[in-house]
């Protein structure tokens, strides 16, 4: 056994210049000295040290510069940088151009700064403010698709009506449709949501589940919600992003008066996109209005 130990350590990996010399090897083979091993392998130890000192800090180095030509490869950096603006472009509207700020590609998502004036905001609130029920969340096991409450969306809200149409809601929807691009017909009816404190909508999707009685009851009056944009009616002191958990970056929009987000919830394919998993965060002061506009793949009844 004292034999294997030894031939192990001097034969596979010898070191430069502490190769056993041919006495050496002589020995190592006389039966006489095996019982002289112990003091071989320390004698052969105490040898390795004997290696140049620049030998260990080169290997590390060699290390180092190896992992971080990996990590470079990667696209690791070890300082991270901030991400980067978001690019804007421009919509040119009969009622004055709109700025679009792309916050995500995958999945297409974009904040509208200042999409509506106060007074716009303002007139929404006061449209729904005294008729407002609780909200509701699409009951996938219905075959009707009637909606059911839920913890998961503690609001109150209420849909725009004909009535309600003036010539501020027609302008909003117009608006709404340049910067989608899609028809205002495509559009159910304007929904202004109303969160008290600690008021929120859980993580969800905004289209319809296909497989499920509900969401395909949901689809037959229109098709797929393709897109959805939400305005912004107040500024909460505190709390109230609307949060995209499944992005790259984790996406948290401020909620500010007047400032909208908009984002399309299927691929350009026509496929449902998972990745627009989105929130309403709990109002931690104060509270939120929104106005939210879901858009169908077609004509919406
Ligand atoms: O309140 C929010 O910020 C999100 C609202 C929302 O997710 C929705 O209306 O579908």
């Amino acid at each position: 056994m004292k034999t294997s130990l030894v031939q192990g350590y001097e034969s596979p990996l010898p070191v430069r210049g502490n190769e056993p010399s041919d006495k050496a090897k002589a020995r190592h083979h006389s039966s006489r000295d095996l019982t002289n091993l112990d003091a071989r392998v320390n004698d052969l130890s105490s040898k390795r040290n004997l290696r140049p000192p620049w030998v260990k800090p080169a290997c590390y180095a060699a290390l180092a510069i190896t992992g971080l030509g990996a990590m470079a490869l990667l696209g690791i950096s070890l300082f991270p940088s901030p991400s980067p603006p978001p690019t804007s472009s421009t919509i040119s509207t009969v009622y004055g151009d709109i700025e679009m700020q792309t916050l995500s590609a995958k999945p297409r998502i974009y904040r509208l700064p200042n999409f509506l004036s106060n007074e716009e905001c303002d007139h929404l609130i006061e449209l729904a403010k005294d008729r407002l029920t609780p909200s509701m969340v699409v009951n996938n096991d219905d075959q009707n698709g009637n909606a059911i409450s839920s913890p998961v969306r503690t609001s109150n809200g209420y849909f725009l009506q004909e009535k309600d149409r003036d010539n501020k809601v027609s302008k909003i929807e117009e608006l709404i449709a340049a910067v989608t691009g899609m028809p205002i017909e495509n559009g159910e009816s304007l929904h202004v949501l109303q969160y008290p404190l600690k008021g929120e909508y859980r993580p969800h999707h905004d289209y319809f589940d296909a497989n499920s009685p509900g969401g395909a009851a949901s689809l037959s009056r229109g098709g797929q919600r393709v897109a959805t944009v939400i305005m912004y009616l107040n500024t909460p002191p505190q709390g109230g992003e609307t949060s995209f958990p499944n992005t790259k970056t984790s996406i948290k929009v401020t909620a500010t008066k007047g400032d909208a987000v908009f984002f399309y919830n299927v691929l350009p394919s026509g496929q449902e996109d998972p990745l627009t998993l989105h929130a309403g965060n709990p109002v931690l002061e104060g509270e939120k209005w929104i106005a939210t506009k879901w858009i169908r793949e077609r004509r919406f009844s």
